[in-house]
């Protein structure tokens, strides 16, 4: 699965653009979460490097999400060892010592809503056609406990819960309300916005910023990190059920019928 993304490092400013290339919609399979993870990595491993921003190549979509081909119809190992690589993208993004910013410039449901979350700050491009948040329950599944304690530590507890329950998704100007996105701005200027946001970051001194950063997400990513072999375990047995998988089959019936 080569060139599903290209990653620019500018040497002279630090910012890396990691733009998203899976068509038709950057949904995010086994194969595509371990590119994600690994090119992170390569990046928080270069010192040359201080942020990075995420965006996607494809027109009018951010990321469709956990790839939905890679909850149905699997082997049990298969799901558990997907679902590891669901937990390493987050916990990767999550704990990065470095400045990520998500520039939103398409639809971003469940997972891709998820990874932006992750990030420390979210512009997103100010288009009514777009939708961002945890649309779960409307596919028939649970978000996870850390999907769930990532959206509370970024729009709070009592809208979490309502946007969970009812797997709200969020237009522009309504995700910015609740704060799901720090700021809207037209598409053509997204890229550009997202630099000019990282800079206020770079005024910081890394070390203190790192440490803040760490501070406030530690008891979060710690307490996937203490569960993660049962959070595993819990997904392969909830995702493998006989009424999961039918749930799974009617929403992707209806995702390919929407467009007859
Ligand atoms: N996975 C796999 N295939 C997908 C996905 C996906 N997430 N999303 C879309 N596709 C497919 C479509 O079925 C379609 O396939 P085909 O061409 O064969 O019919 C193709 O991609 C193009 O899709 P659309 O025609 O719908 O494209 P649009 O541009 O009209 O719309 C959207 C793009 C808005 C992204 C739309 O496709 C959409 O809403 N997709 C569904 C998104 C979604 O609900 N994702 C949720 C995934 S679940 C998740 O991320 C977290 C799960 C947590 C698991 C917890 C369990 C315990």
């Amino acid at each position: 699965s080569a060139s599903t993304m290209t990653v620019d490092l500018d040497s002279s400013t630090g910012i890396a653009v990691m733009k998203l290339h899976s068509p038709p919609v950057n949904s995010l399979s086994l194969d595509f979460l371990t590119e994600i993870a690994i090119s992170l990595e390569k990046l928080e491993m270069n010192k040359g490097c201080r942020g990075v921003v995420v965006t996607s190549a494809l027109p009018k979509i951010f990321s469709a999400g956990l790839d939905i081909l890679e909850m149905y119809g699997k082997s049990p190992e298969r799901c558990g060892e997907f679902w590891r690589a669901v937990q390493e993208m987050w916990l990767k993004f999550y704990s990065s010592r470095l400045v990520t910013v998500a520039a939103i410039n398409g639809s971003s449901p469940a997972g891709g809503c998820l990874l932006s979350m992750t990030c420390d700050y979210r512009i997103m491009a100010d288009n009514p056609r777009y939708s961002i948040g945890l649309n779960e329950t409307q596919l028939g599944i649970v978000a996870p406990f850390w999907f769930k304690d990532t959206m509370v530590n970024t729009v709070g507890h009592r809208t979490a819960e309502i946007a969970l329950q009812l797997g709200l998704l969020y237009s522009p100007q309504d995700a910015l309300k609740i704060g799901m996105v720090d700021e809207l701005v037209p598409e053509e200027k997204l890229v550009s916005t997202a630099t000019e946001a990282m800079a206020r970051w770079f005024a910081i001194p890394d070390h203190a910023r790192q440490i803040t950063k760490s501070a406030m997400r530690k008891p979060t990513i710690d307490k996937l990190l203490s569960a993660r072999e049962t959070d595993i375990s819990n997904f392969v047995s909830f995702i493998t059920k006989d009424s999961i998988q039918k749930s799974l089959k009617l929403y992707l019936e209806n995702l390919r019928k929407k467009k007859a």
